[in-house]
């Protein structure tokens, strides 16, 4: 038997046996799918080539948007299953789709049931009527995640991957059942519309279809304490109309209610009942609830249970390296574990709702979170897109309505970015006006939690455009340090905003400096994507952050690099300002972030992770190189040892304290030591240091130097296995270079953001040495091989170098002739190094992206 039919039977016997038993069923629909990309507009039942066999979690994109040269596929795929049981007459069928992104069109047996618009909250398709008995159903699903003007997001730095990339559960029902109506909810709403640390009230709506005529029955709500020991027991008859009946229950007060809090999620159960005729059980439902109340102001920030609570967390999307969007309900949870055990107490899942078991993950283990819409940088002004703005955040309000974890709904992220008064005025009012309109929608919606509008950094504009006077609490996505230059901004930002609303809450919804763990640096500069620049940003950002108490929190962006075609950085087509890889392996900021964050004592030497190091010695020494170390720490003082010998003891300052330490060849050990509360912690770190020498130059076995010309910063070949060195001034009895420029583009700093074809060594390509100058080699005579790494960066045909070495012209004519545009190219030429060792003369309009020199016959 194939495991298709074995699963199609499984599912039959599951079915028959859940019809016998009264409450609902739910079913996994994950397994046994088929899958067919095609841009065929009308049910595909007939086709049978070129299927395969796949499950949900499920998008066609996993690969392509990080592939180069080429889109990802924004299209119609095709998913098709065979519903294999016998419907029962008195049983209700509903197909539970937790996200299909983006737009989704449900047929069955060849004939549409159902369309949804929106790629992130669930809807739910009633197929009752139209299941055949005595035979299979098909069941056929069209998703399209083409551009659509009036759906958001219509724009955003993330991938739109398409296909059904969350869970899909059949929901076998009773003729009497909890219903979710329109917004797909579970059909219970709870709200503790008074909790003390005394007592706590709970009010609840619950949402009844009654399929069949008017009949009495009973709703049961027992309340289940954390540790599952019943609080209490409610009862009340009703008498249930058909159709849709709604009914608003007070239950009682529960006295000396555990809490919920980050620190101690505490989550009681809500289990509903529906009986007829007084015993026979017509459906059950479990709601958590979290008794808390909290509280945003202008000044104190937020207030959590009575007691300031400074919010300090991580942005999360949901994408993983090599999966797309399609994570498992496990890989969301594994998430939520890493985030808590970054001591984050906050997280916002921008830029849209995110997968149930993500949230579920929050409650359970607490988070303190904000939800969005993913009405992402644009608007469409027309009554569509409106419509479906205002659905979707219907949907994940209803969806999320009973979640602890939940404080703010909010929807729109920066939405004047790259807008002007003059020009942009009348699109800017429209804007305004349709935040009003979901502001009202979301109050309406749930009085009972807070709303906010995330912007980007441009105070005036914002002011002005009138969005700052809509929302409960202003977001701000500031980059100081990253796209704005001045690292110290951020601060002066929220003061001069504070001053002009000091009653309006405000949180830091985004800041985030971009990293990649091949690039370390001595000397980090902004936007070089060194994994030193990205703490040196978290660090003064982090300290201006936490010393106003005004500012209720922020959200690093993000926790995880992330997947988006438009990004030409370090990494092509990925977001790396992460505090983790997208394979979720830690950055040396999440260790910084840890120091501040949590609560437990952090000791952990920065920079570890950059274990091989390949350095020219100090002048004048040729055994010793000195490097700096940052201890990340919440202790009040560190001592770090150096092959056991003690290099002094430092007090923390700001979560970290700095020392130089002098490395030698070969092994370097490390060990910071600290105590707190009479118990010791250490860390410890092995550095690999490799010091060239001029012998190294002339020994038989050396693998040659490769310089990243134009570079500040180190860069680690790993399919190689080759240590870039930056530029370093010539001295004596060393290489170096004189003269020429560094390549700066627009105002972003070193480098260009140009991606490179042909190499996934994109920084050594993206910087550049430029103008006239000469590199010097102090080498033993003999014979070696240089070859010049280049990519056309800024260059038109006019221009021309010539490269010679010592004296002799290697290479002379347009820079085009070398390489063209922005690809890859290297050139191999052997040369002469004299008693003088080698000069390489770069003259003209000369550019050079990389050097190699090895000695002739090595590799
Ligand atoms: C932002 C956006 C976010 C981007 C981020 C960045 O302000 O809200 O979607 O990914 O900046 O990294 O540029």
């Amino acid at each position: 038997m194939s495991i298709k039919n074995f699963c199609f039977i499984l599912l039959l016997v599951t079915l028959q046996v859940s019809a016998a038993s009264s409450a609902r069923q739910i079913h996994s629909l994950n397994a046994g799918w088929e899958f067919i990309l095609s841009e065929n507009n009308a049910p595909l039942t007939e086709s049978t080539l070129g299927w395969k066999n796949v499950s949900v979690p499920h998008t066609w994109n996993n690969a392509d948007p990080f592939t180069e040269g080429q889109d990802y596929h924004r299209g119609m795929g095709w998913y098709r299953k065979t519903l294999s049981f016998t419907p029962q007459k008195q049983k209700r069928y509903l197909l539970r789709f937790e996200g299909v992104n983006q737009v989704a069109q449900v047929y069955l047996n060849g004939q549409k049931l159902a369309t949804h618009k929106g790629g992130y909250t669930a809807f739910v398709v009633d197929i009752t009527p139209h299941l055949k008995s005595g035979s299979d159903n098909q069941l056929l699903i069209s998703v399209d995640n083409r551009h659509d003007a009036n759906i958001p997001p219509l724009k955003g730095d993330f991938n739109f991957y398409g296909g059904i990339y969350r869970d899909v559960w059949l929901e076998v029902l009773n003729q009497v059942h909890f219903d979710g109506g329109e917004y797909a909810s579970s059909g219970v709403y709870v709200t503790t519309p008074e909790v003390s640390a005394d007592e706590a009230s709970i009010s609840a709506q619950v949402h009844m279809h009654n399929h069949g005529q008017e009949r009495q029955a009973k709703l049961v709500n027992r309340l289940l304490a954390p540790d599952g020991e019943q609080v209490f027991i409610h009862e009340q008859a009703l008498s249930l109309q058909a159709g849709l009946n709604k009914v608003d229950l007070t239950l009682p007060e529960v006295a000396k209610p555990k809490l919920w809090h980050p620190d101690h999620p505490h989550l009681y159960t809500l289990e509903s009942e529906v009986y007829l005729n007084d015993e026979k059980l017509f459906d059950k439902l479990s709601t958590p609830i979290g008794f808390r109340w909290f509280k945003f102001d202008g000044k104190k920030g937020f207030i959590l249970n009575g007691e300031q609570l400074k919010l300090i967390g991580v942005n999360r999307h949901q994408d993983f390296a090599g999966l797309g969007n399609a994570l498992s309900n496990s890989q969301h949870q594994d998430d939520i574990k890493l985030i808590k055990s970054s001591g984050s107490n906050f997280l916002r899942t921008a830029h849209y709702p995110q997968d149930p078991a993500l949230l579920d993950a929050a409650d359970q283990q607490g988070l303190v979170v904000t939800m969005e819409i993913p009405l992402d940088h644009d608007i469409t002004d027309s009554e569509d897109f409106y419509q479906n703005s205002i659905r979707m955040q219907r949907e994940m309000i209803h969806q999320h309505f009973n979640r602890p974890s939940v404080v703010i709904w909010a929807y729109m992220n920066e939405m004047l970015l790259g807008r002007n008064w003059q020009r942009d005025k009348p699109l800017i009012m429209k804007i305004t006006e349709f935040a009003k309109v979901l502001e009202k929608v979301t109050r309406e919606a749930d009085p009972s939690r807070y709303t906010m509008i995330p912007n980007h950094g441009d105070f005036e504009l914002y002011k002005k455009s009138g969005l700052l006077d809509i929302p409960m609490i202003v977001g701000w996505n500031l980059y100081y340090g990253w796209y704005e230059k001045d690292i110290d901004g951020l601060g002066d930002f929220f003061d001069n905003y504070h001053a002009h609303y000091p009653d309006t809450p405000t949180l830091i919804t985004e800041y985030g400096a971009g990293s990649d763990p091949r690039i370390r640096s001595l000397d980090p500069v902004r936007f070089d994507f060194s994994i030193e620049w990205q703490n040196e940003f978290m660090q003064q950002n982090l300290k201006q952050i936490q010393q106003r108490p005004f500012v209720a929190g922020s959200a690093v962006w993000n926790m995880f690099d992330f997947g988006s075609q438009g990004r030409n950085d370090a990494v092509p087509f990925i977001n790396s300002k992460g505090l983790m890889t997208f394979d979720r392996k830690p950055k040396d900021s999440f260790y910084l972030f840890e120091s501040w964050a949590n609560k437990e004592t952090i000791l952990h030497i920065g920079s570890k992770n950059w274990v091989d190091r390949v350095s020219q010695p100090a002048p004048g020494d040729d055994d010793v190189v000195s490097q700096t170390f940052p201890v990340y720490s919440n202790s009040e003082k560190v001592t770090l040892y150096l092959n056991g010998r003690s290099l002094g003891e430092k007090r923390i300052q700001d979560h970290q304290a700095i020392w130089n330490v002098p490395l030698a060849e070969g092994k370097n050990y490390l060990r910071a030591v600290t105590e707190t509360a009479g118990k010791k912690y250490s860390d410890e770190a092995v550095i690999n240091m490799e010091l060239l020498s001029r012998d190294d130059f002339a020994a038989e076995e050396f693998e040659g130097v490769f310089i990243n010309s134009g570079s500040p910063f180190y860069f680690f070949d790993e399919n190689e296995n080759r240590h870039w060195l930056p530029d370093e001034p010539y001295q004596q009895g060393r290489w170096g270079v004189t003269g020429g420029e560094i390549l700066m583009t627009r105002d972003r700093g070193v480098g260009t953001d140009k991606n490179i074809l042909d190499t996934s060594n994109e920084p050594v390509f993206q910087t550049q040495r430029q103008g006239e100058f000469e590199y010097q080699f102090d080498i033993p005579a003999g014979q070696y091989t240089v070859t010049f790494y280049l990519a056309n960066l800024t260059h038109n045909n006019s221009e021309e170098m010539t490269i010679s070495a010592n004296g002799s012209v290697l290479f002379s004519g347009h820079i085009s002739e070398f390489t063209k545009n922005t690809v890859a190219f290297e050139k191999q030429f052997t040369v002469k190094a004299g008693q003088d060792g080698l000069k390489l003369t770069f003259s003209g309009d000369a550019a050079i992206n990389g050097i190699a020199l090895n000695k002739l016959g090595s590799s």
